[in-house]
C-alpha cells in the first residue's frame, strides 16, 4: 500500500472496541480523522449514525465511496491486509485460528456484555440498580479474563505475547479489556500471565497512545 485511504473513524474516547482500531492504526503507521459519537449522550442512537452502523455501535471506519465498515475485529483484519507490516496474524493456519479464538473470547464473548445498550436494558427493563450493574460488570470481566488466563497459562504457544513473541490481534483484543476496566474502577485478581503480557503491551507506544485517557474528550484523571 503506497497511499493510505482517507479514513474517518467514528469513535469515542472511552470505548474498548475503538481502542482496538486505534492500536492497529498506530502499529501500522496509519491515520484516521476521528468523529466523535458521544455514547454517554446516546448519540449512537441518532438516525443519521444508525444509517452508518445499524447496531448503533462504534467503531465505524469510513472510506470515501464505500459503506461504513463496522466490527472492530473485521476492521483489524482489513487493516492487516491493506498494510501487512507488522502482521497481526501468524503465518500458519493453526496459529491464526488460535489468535482469532483468543480474540473472540474477549471481543465477542466478554466485551459486548458490558456495553451501554446492555446496561440500558438491564437498568430500564430488568430492575438493575448501580450496584447490580457493577456486579454484572465484575462477573463478565472476571469470567472472560480468567478463561483467557487459563488458556494463556496452559498453552505452549503463549510467549512474550498471547501468541509467540510478536503482537497479534489477540493482544490488541486483550488489552482493550483492562483499558476500559480502569474507567469503571474494576480489577480482576489472579491473572499473572495476562498481567505480564499487558505490561509488555503498555510499553509499546502504539498501545500507550490508544489509551482512553489520552484521547480527545477524555476527562483528566
Ligand atoms: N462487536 C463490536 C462491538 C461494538 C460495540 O458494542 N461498541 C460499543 C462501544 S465499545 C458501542 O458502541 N456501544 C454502544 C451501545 O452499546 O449503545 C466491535 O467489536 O466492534
Amino acid at each position: 500500500m503506497t497511499v493510505q485511504p482517507e479514513f474517518e473513524l467514528y469513535s469515542f474516547w472511552r470505548t474498548s472496541a475503538t481502542y482496538r482500531v486505534r492500536v492497529a492504526l498506530n502499529l501500522k503507521g496509519l491515520t484516521a480523522r476521528e468523529r466523535d459519537v458521544d455514547l454517554i449522550k446516546g448519540e449512537q442512537r441518532d438516525p443519521e449514525f444508525l444509517k452508518l452502523s445499524p447496531m448503533g455501535a462504534i467503531p465505524a471506519l469510513v472510506e470515501p465511496g464505500h459503506p461504513a465498515m463496522t466490527q472492530s475485529t473485521a476492521i483489524l483484519e482489513y487493516l492487516d491486509e491493506i498494510a501487512p507490516e507488522p502482521p497481526l496474524l501468524p503465518a500458519d493456519p493453526r496459529g491464526r485460528a488460535r489468535v482469532r479464538s483468543i480474540a473472540a473470547m474477549l471481543a465477542a464473548d466478554t466485551h459486548p456484555l458490558i456495553t451501554p445498550r446492555v446496561r440500558g436494558y438491564l437498568t430500564k427493563e430488568a430492575g438493575f440498580d448501580d450496584a447490580a450493574w457493577k456486579r454484572w460488570q465484575i462477573q463478565w470481566f472476571t469470567t472472560g479474563l480468567q478463561a483467557v488466563e487459563a488458556r494463556l497459562a496452559a498453552e505452549a504457544e503463549t510467549g512474550d505475547f498471547c501468541h509467540g513473541d510478536r503482537v497479534t490481534l489477540a493482544d490488541i483484543c486483550l488489552a482493550s479489556i483492562p483499558a476500559v476496566m480502569k474507567i469503571f474502577a474494576i480489577e480482576v485478581a489472579d491473572i499473572p500471565t495476562i498481567d505480564r503480557i499487558m505490561a509488555r503491551c503498555e510499553a509499546i507506544e502504539a498501545f500507550a497512545a490508544a489509551d482512553p485517557y489520552r484521547q480527545a474528550g477524555a476527562p483528566s484523571r
